[in-house]
């Protein structure tokens, strides 16, 4: 009956003042009414457009808590197994078109907004991006959480509450990126909920001892608060809402009573600095190596409060888990019955001598019950094989800052050599099973041995989880020959399995690209709601490709975002973009592995080529428009200059008389999710060249295919399986496979052949750069000597296969209608693609948990 959730006053009473979910206009704009006189004390004659969607926001709060508590109270009743997950990058974006296209009120708002004299584009537009995260890995874990709502799964995220997100990206006039900080809070932030009554005490620092074999005691250090902030999720389609769960740090305690009353006010409000800086930024990763050579001792500070940033989330992530499950009143061994932890990468690992902590020293468990637990709670995603993107901490510093933590990992790496890791039953271990095998034990040993010795973050979450996975097929390959081959053969290969990522169709297609939705719900005759929610129901739109009318309005679609991205270019930049051209796109973070260098020397070939030709010859060429954006980590030299190269050769490109009708060149600045949603609708082609077997996946290349964009790339990450589903003549490929990568660069050191004999097309492009063509002649030379020198990424040995491959996408591009009938093929088989197959893949073969309908809206 639920009677026991009332256990004061009349429920009547209670019932009486709960409100529903707004449905109809009149309710919508009193409420926003109500909002600008009440929440922002404002007039109507002088309201704005901020103004507008703050009140807009708080109204969609308002529906959005409606669902979410009934989703919560509704968790609370039947008590079924739950997931987290942990991630310290959650890149949302904006919320409010999405909030209004999941609760299915976007035109019931429309025209509210109206009626009170706004245009709901215009407000949208006023939203700050909620960018707490860097790239592709924060991105997953926002359409992860989408996908858990909209699935009606019982999954909450945790994360941190960054003050400020990912840097703005400023580019100077001679091209430089120049880094902004981004203080997204400044306006207020309507879609988190302060719990100010949902804290923890987090302690750093301090004395450890050994109690026993197993068991220690942590005391003394620093204690700080972690406070939490509730971000509802909205599925689609469905009232299930579920929470994404960031915390803040705070000092335990405003001020230090006892200095303040000595009069020394500077030591009493130290410690609450201190407190406030663990979750004031995120951090941008940067080549490991990069930082150690530039910032020697400056990194040590930076790299101790990104450890605590860690341990302050994990911890707290942790003791919110860990009291919601004692509420039921079950003993700790039941814990994987109820609670599966999904780690985002290694950041969260700490958790894992987190747990052993809690319950060895908290809860009195001995080791091999302690054990067994964590080893059925967690499950580790890994997102990249690059070593020098592999997380390490010096023993050193864990020792300084989590004592207690750095015994429970040297027990854990010591025990692993006598006890079993794999559960209590067996008893098989490194050293039984391979006798005498000591480099084996030393390469699978949790501490790497050096000056300072290391932690592996990456064989910690390997070991104490139940389930070990990549993110795309021939990622998950790489992971099990490569960088955890010792822990397969040791464990057995089924623990290593992969789920390859996927993407939200409802942010990635409906909201980004409405007209293609809407045409898609017209010709597959489906509500929009089953097609979005079963994206393999795009392929009924196979048998329209011979359909000259629809393709001309499929095409007419991708004309109009063309357009739409130009006005953007055109009201941000005050730059006209030709629209008539192939949009060729490569939006990501720059990184050297990504191969953004290969895409302008290939500009820079093109335009060479260009202008070798007469006017006559020139006229046959397919006109086209090279977009780049994305932002480069502040230490990364090398990334940094590709930024400036490509702002260098658009200004000289884009003002050459001769070649500009064929040839234009952007780079926008500041890439954002929102800039996102305006150039994935937008492209013709897209780029995802990395150099063989280091791009994970990639998501990005799904968002451009689910939007009829094709696809230039290697073969790499997910671009393999999209090509499996779309067929190898809707994409194209160039460059080395994997396994040649290795022997290219064994090539590369012992026999290297001199650019001009080896690759003459890119000697010639890089003699006009170092000659000064674009910019001052020798500021491009370190970029450059990284190709000329060992050319570690392969451009050498891709170049000539790249320029063919942008060949034949003009060739192609110039048959129209056969390009068109690609665009909608590729579209038509992107279902596999979408985060619901990828979170249900989660559920049901890692975590263990189902679905929990609050039940169906209307
Ligand atoms: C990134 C990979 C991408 C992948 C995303 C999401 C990290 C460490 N890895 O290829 O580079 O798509 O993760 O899995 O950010």
């Amino acid at each position: 009956t639920g009677k026991e959730h009332w256990p004061r006053g009349e429920e009547e009473v209670w019932q009486a003042g709960l409100r529903g979910v707004d449905q109809d206009v009149p309710s919508i704009t009193k409420s926003i009414v109500n909002h600008v006189q009440t929440s922002l004390a404002r007039q109507a004659y002088n309201l704005d457009d901020l103004g507008a969607y703050q009140a807009a926001a708080l109204s969609v709060r308002d529906n959005l808590l409606v669902n979410w508590n009934e989703t919560q109270l509704n968790y609370t009743r039947k008590n079924p197994k739950r997931a987290y997950y942990l991630s310290l990058e959650f890149l949302m974006g904006r919320t409010l078109d999405n909030a209004l296209l999941n609760l299915g009120l976007k035109e019931q708002y429309r025209d509210g907004i109206k009626k009170l004299g706004f245009s709901v584009e215009d407000i949208l537009d006023k939203e700050r991006d909620a960018a707490l995260g860097n790239g592709g890995l924060g991105r997953l874990a926002a359409c992860y959480l989408d996908s858990g709502s909209s699935t009606e799964l019982p999954l909450w995220g945790y994360g941190l509450r960054y003050k400020y997100g990912i840097f703005q990206q400023l580019i100077s006039p001679e091209g430089n990126q120049l880094e902004a900080p981004d203080p997204w809070l400044d306006n207020q932030n309507p879609w988190e909920l302060p719990r100010l009554d949902v804290t923890y005490e987090v302690r750093f620092y301090g004395h450890a001892e050994r109690l026993s074999d197993s068991r220690g005691v942590w005391q003394g250090g620093q204690e700080v608060l972690a406070v939490a902030y509730d971000v509802m999720i909205p599925g689609y389609g469905t009232k299930n809402t579920n929470n994404l769960r960031l915390w803040e740090s705070k000092p335990k305690r405003g001020f230090d009573l006892n200095s303040f009353n000595a009069g020394n006010y500077e030591a009493a409000v130290a410690s609450s600095n201190s407190a406030d800086a663990i979750t004031s930024l995120l951090y941008v990763p940067v080549l490991h190596l990069l930082i150690e050579i530039l910032i020697p001792s400056s990194s040590i500070v930076g790299k101790e409060l990104r450890l605590k940033q860690q341990y302050f989330w994990t911890a707290a992530s942790l003791a919110d888990i860990i009291r919601r499950f004692k509420q039921q009143g079950k003993p700790l061994k039941e814990l994987p019955d109820f609670v599966a932890i999904q780690l985002n990468d290694t950041h969260p690992t700490l958790a894992i001598p987190e747990l052993m902590r809690i319950l060895l020293d908290e809860e009195d468990l001995n080791w091999e019950q302690a054990w067994s637990i964590v080893t059925n709670v967690f499950f580790y995603t890994n997102h990249t094989v690059l070593p020098e993107a592999l997380e390490k901490w010096p023993v050193p510093l864990i020792e300084h800052v989590l004592p207690r933590h750095l015994q429970i990992i040297y027990d854990i790496t010591g025990i692993n050599k006598a006890v079993a890791p794999l559960g209590s039953s067996s008893k098989v271990t490194v050293e039984r099973k391979f006798p005498g095998d000591r480099d084996r034990l030393a390469r699978m040993s949790l501490i790497e041995e050096g000056q300072p010795k290391q932690v592996r973050m990456a064989h910690l979450a390997a070991i104490g989880s139940r389930k070990v996975n990549g993110v795309a097929e021939l990622h998950s390959d790489l992971v099990r020959t490569t960088i955890l081959k010792d822990f397969v053969e040791f464990e057995g290969s089924s623990k290593y399995s992969n789920v390859t990522n996927g993407i939200t169709p409802r942010r990635w297609l409906d909201q980004c690209n409405p007209e293609l939705s809407d045409l898609i719900t017209k010709t597959l005759k489906l509500d929009k709601v089953v097609w979005l929610k079963d994206l393999t129901k795009l392929d009924g739109l196979l048998e329209f490709t011979e359909d000259a009318a629809f393709r001309k309005e499929w095409a007419a679609i991708k004309q109009r975002n063309k357009e739409r991205l130009a006005n953007y270019v055109q009201t941000t930049l005050g730059l006209t973009v030709r629209t008539d051209a192939m949009f060729d796109v490569q939006i990501k973070r720059l990184h050297e592995y990504k191969r953004q260098t290969l895409n302008i020397l290939g500009v820079i070939h093109r335009y060479l080529t260009l202008k070798g030709q007469t006017p006559e010859e020139r006229k046959k060429a397919n006109p086209r428009v090279v977009f780049f954006a994305g932002k480069a980590a502040p230490a990364y030299y090398i990334a940094k200059l590709t930024i400036r190269l490509i702002v260098n050769v658009a200004r000289v490109i884009n003002a050459d008389p001769d070649t500009k009708d064929y040839l234009q060149l952007y780079f926008l600045p500041d890439y954002s999710v929102s800039l996102a949603e305006v150039l994935i609708p937008a492209s013709d082609i897209s780029q995802h060249i990395s150099t063989a077997g280091t791009e994970a996946s990639g998501t990005s290349n799904m968002k451009f295919c689910l939007n009829g964009g094709l696809l230039l790339g290697t073969v790499d990450g997910a671009n393999i399986e999209i090509a499996e589903e779309v067929g190898e003549s809707n994409v194209f490929f160039f460059g080395h496979l994997t396994p040649a990568v290795e022997d290219l660069r064994y090539q590369h050191l012992y026999h290297p052949v001199p650019l001009e004999e080896k690759c003459p097309a890119l000697h010639r492009v890089l003699e006009q750069v170092s000659a000064g063509l674009f910019d001052d002649a020798d500021i491009y030379e370190p970029l450059l000597n990284t190709i000329r020198q060992n050319d570690y990424y392969l451009l050498t040995d891709d170049f000539d296969s790249y320029i063919a491959a942008l060949a034949m996408v003009d060739e192609a591009y110039a048959d129209k209608e056969e390009w068109t009938k690609k665009s909608i093929r590729t579209t038509a088989k992107m279902g596999k693609f979408s985060s619901d197959r990828a979170i249900l893949d989660y559920a049901e073969s890692f975590w263990n948990i189902e679905p929990i309908p609050v039940s169906t809206k209307k």
